[in-house]
């Protein structure tokens, strides 16, 4: 049963609605029903924001008191979504809520998408981070969050005669009244200027002639699920204190001058990942690493003296995990501490520190591997830059003594070679724990990408399958399932999802198909008004909803999903009569602003859908959309509405995948390759529940040792193929011109390093076999029940259980999935 919480503290309907009119009088002098919905949700935040300081005190109070280990997570992104549905949820207040706005005739949902979606995040990585902050919380750990907060969030993209375009996220416009301001808990952070060396007995490293960026921390209250806990995700914004400006030798006396110069350093947390193709938009991005790893540390060492002792402890009291390279800096700047603040020897300092550290590798994809350039590392970051040296030096000291003489080895292990600084090296060699985040990923990493390191340092290397949290991607976004699921079998699968196991015994039950069926209809009908109103185009809410929604990239392969659709409309063409199932496919998702291919790719999409849905002669058997600006609140509805769940990339570039457990937690089939999570998903539903496809990671490898494949020979035997390859530049799209001519040089002319055309076969006749599982309904219904009830596994819960044990060994009082 749920602990006693906020949930139980006895908030009834009656007093909610007598606080929320209170609070609406109070905030805008003005009565109910005379302010704006925008009023109505910010008063609504607000009067929340009062139901949870208590408990947030309290659970404060409680990590005093008993100095439990805290854990800090390091992210250069968060890709929350919105707050009031799922902070109400937690707090065990939704129906109240709900109740009590009808009562004075209100909407909860209405007010609920007034919300901005903060999108401080571009994908998988971000929302990943999001997802742990509501298991740790959930968990009743003491984990906290650290990031950024951007002044604009990843760029919001319209669709304008079929090409993406970008424009600026203003999510703070209207403000963002979850988090709180704490100005007296700033920190500085220094940029620039150089490093003088006094020698006096001891060396001392005197840092001068920096330039000081002001760091002021926004609190973010994360509720856990009806447990009375409040956890805190760190938001860093960088401001300039022009006072202090004016009479600083930058500014001069000059106003003008001053107000350019705030300028400057605001744009520093200004946005999430500034264009970096200029030298200008490297330094920024580094700034904003650096900038966000000092002062998140300063504050956790403030916060540390003032409840321990010696920093000897630190270890015992602090993990610090960080979330792929980007927030790196930490292990050199927990060192400059350790050294410059607190005098410890250098061995003291580096076991201090890599004990207190560790690092997940979300990605093999090497232009995401990061390296800076030494000079600009030494301008940007003089001190830190001499001690990545002496980290450097005392490594490959260390490797001379295990491979005294291998020099070429020692050179590819370093930190630092041929001028450039290795971050993914540094992060290895300064942290106790390195993980990857599926079996298969981390036995790349292992194996191959690793390999000299794991050699070196095995016990370091460690899997941590990703998860994500099932009270968002189930309970807030797909209600009907959530409560047909309890009506099933209890409510207990909300905080232990391994319960969902139960469902197998009803999978095969008629009145639980039929409900099932039920869900799914309706939220396909939900999906369907949303695309009517805003695209205009009709869905037919008995076809099959086949999604495939990610960010665009080569390797996830929307081309071979866009190839098997044109053959299926080509087939339809020749045979008007031909029996398919109608189908509907769905496509959401950003292309990077500079990624030329990725944003060609959404152009080709939406002509295929201008294609089809405008032609009469196929009668509405397949329709294709691609849904504009997806993010996390369009993943909400497109998720519970979906039959078909599309993971397609290459074998061995996805590294876990965690769209697929979303999609799989709502009873949605995978179509998919051998690759990431989705092996594991595979393995967990059992291999009749699941349509595999194409080639293995081990083929993909071995392919590239080989130099490649010769994808002429298999356009040359496959007519259909051949077909749909050649209606990229042959006219087939009226208005395309040459627009396609890149995919089908990429394809054909340039090896497809992708293995699109290798894959192709393999998938259609893959699809063939689901729309076979399809006509049967009852089969179907019966897959759609296995994956809900085998996803239990793939709860962020799961995950950061692991985590706590084997890489942060906090141990709290209960712990599921008997860690
Ligand atoms: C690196 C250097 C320079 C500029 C940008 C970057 C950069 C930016 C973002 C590198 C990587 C990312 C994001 C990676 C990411 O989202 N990876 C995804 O992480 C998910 C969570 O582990 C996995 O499920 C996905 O498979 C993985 O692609």
């Amino acid at each position: 049963a749920a602990q006693a919480g906020p949930a139980d503290s006895g908030i009834t309907v009656e007093q909610f609605k007598q606080d929320y009119r209170n609070k609406v009088e109070r905030m805008y002098g003005d009565g109910l029903e005379r302010v704006s919905d925008l009023d109505k949700y910010n008063a609504l935040v607000s009067l929340v924001r009062d139901y949870l300081a208590e408990p947030w005190l309290n659970t404060k109070e409680k990590y005093r008191r008993t100095g439990a280990k805290q854990v800090y997570y390091f992210s250069i992104e968060f890709l929350l979504g919105r707050l009031l549905g799922s902070n109400l949820y937690n707090l065990g207040l939704n129906e109240v809520c709900q109740q009590a706005l009808s009562e004075l005739g209100l909407d909860l949902r209405t007010l609920r998408q007034v919300e901005e979606d903060p999108g401080l995040g571009n994908g998988g990585l971000g929302r990943l981070a999001a997802c742990y902050l509501d298991s740790m919380a959930s968990l009743g750990l003491p984990g906290h969050g650290m990031g950024m907060r951007y002044r604009y969030g990843l760029f919001e993209q319209r669709i304008v005669d079929g090409y993406q375009r970008e424009y600026a996220d203003d999510w703070l416009m209207d403000g963002f009244y979850w988090d709180v301001r704490k100005p007296a808990e700033a920190v500085e952070v220094r940029f620039g200027g150089n490093v003088r060396i006094k020698s006096n007995g001891k060396t001392q490293y005197i840092h001068e002639g920096y330039e000081t960026v002001l760091a002021v921390p926004y609190d973010v209250p994360v509720v856990g699920y009806r447990n009375g806990m409040v956890n805190t995700l760190r938001l860093w914004s960088a401001e300039a204190r022009l006072s202090e400006v004016v009479c600083a030798p930058q500014g001069g006396s000059d106003c003008q001058k001053a107000v350019e110069y705030s300028q400057t350093v605001e744009e520093l947390s200004n946005i999430l990942y500034p264009d970096d193709s200029t030298y200008e938009g490297k330094a920024l991005r580094l700034k904003q690493q650096y900038f966000l790893v000092s002062a998140g540390l300063q504050s956790i060492i403030r916060n540390y003296r003032e409840n321990n002792g010696h920093l000897r402890e630190f270890p015992h009291k602090i993990a610090i995990h960080i979330n792929d390279t980007h927030p790196v800096l930490c292990i050199p700047e927990l060192l400059r501490i350790l050294l410059d603040e607190e005098q410890l020897t250098w061995e003291e300092a580096w076991n201090i520190t890599v004990q207190t550290m560790s690092y997940t590798n979300h990605t093999i994809l090497p232009e995401a591997l990061e390296t800076w350039p030494e000079d600009l590392f030494r301008t940007v970051l003089p001190r830190l830059y001499l001690i990545v040296r002496d980290i450097n030096e005392y490594y490959c000291r260390s490797l001379w003594e295990a491979y005294p003489g291998d020099w070429d080895r020692i050179s590819r292990m370093a930190i630092i070679s041929y001028n450039r600084i290795h971050m993914a090296h540094l992060a290895i060699v300064g942290c106790h724990s390195v993980n990857g985040v599926a079996e298969l990923h981390t036995d790349i990493l292992k194996n191959k990408i690793m390999k000299e390191f794991c050699d070196f340092s095995p016990a370091k290397f460690n899997n941590k399958t990703n998860g994500v949290t099932q009270r968002r991607w189930v309970s807030l976004c797909n209600p009907a399932l959530a409560q047909l699921i309890t009506d099933t079998i209890g409510p207990r699968w909300v905080e232990h999802p391994q319960e969902l196991a139960q469902l197998e015994r009803h999978s095969a039950d008629t009145a639980f198909q039929h409900h099932l069926l039920k869900v799914k209809l309706q939220n396909k009908v939900a999906l369907a008004k949303y695309v009517k109103e805003k695209h205009g185009i009709t869905l037919d809410v008995n076809s099959i909803f086949d999604s495939q929604v990610k960010r665009i990239h080569a390797y996830k392969r929307q081309t071979l999903n866009v190839l098997h659709i044109m053959a299926l409309y080509n087939r339809l063409k020749e045979n008007p009569l031909l029996d398919i199932e109608p189908h509907t496919f769905i496509f959401g998702g950003k292309a990077a602003v500079n990624y030329h291919i990725a944003k060609n790719t959404i152009k080709l999409i939406n002509s295929l859908a201008d294609l089809v849905n405008n032609d009469k002669s196929i009668r509405d058997k397949i329709k294709v959309v691609f849904l504009e600006n997806y993010n996390v609140s369009l993943a909400e509805l497109i998720i519970p509405a979906t039959d078909v769940s599309e993971q397609i990339p290459t074998a061995s570039y996805e590294a876990s995948g965690t769209g697929n457990m979303k999609f799989m937690m709502n009873g949605a089939v995978t179509i998919g390759t051998l690759d990431g999570a989705n092996i594991e998903i595979k393995q967990a539903v059992g291999e009749d529940n699941i349509i595999v496809f194409g080639l293995t990671a081990e083929e993909v490898l071995a392919y590239y040792r080989g130099g490649g494949y010769n994808p002429w020979e298999v356009y040359q035997d496959n007519e259909r193929l051949r077909q749909v390859v050649d209606q990229l530049i042959n006219g087939f799209f009226p208005a395309a011109g040459d627009l396609f001519r890149g995919h089908f040089d990429s394809l054909l002319h340039q090896g497809d390093h992708f293995f699109v055309l290798k894959d192709f076969a393999s998938y259609e006749a893959a699809h063939q076999v689901l729309d076979e599982r399809y006509k049967d309904r009852p089969v179907w219904l019966k897959m759609c029940s296995a994956n809900i009830a085998h996803s239990g596994r793939f709860s962020s819960d799961r995950t950061f259980a692991e985590y706590a044990t084997d890489i942060w060994h906090i141990r709290p009082d209960t712990l599921p999935f008997s860690a």
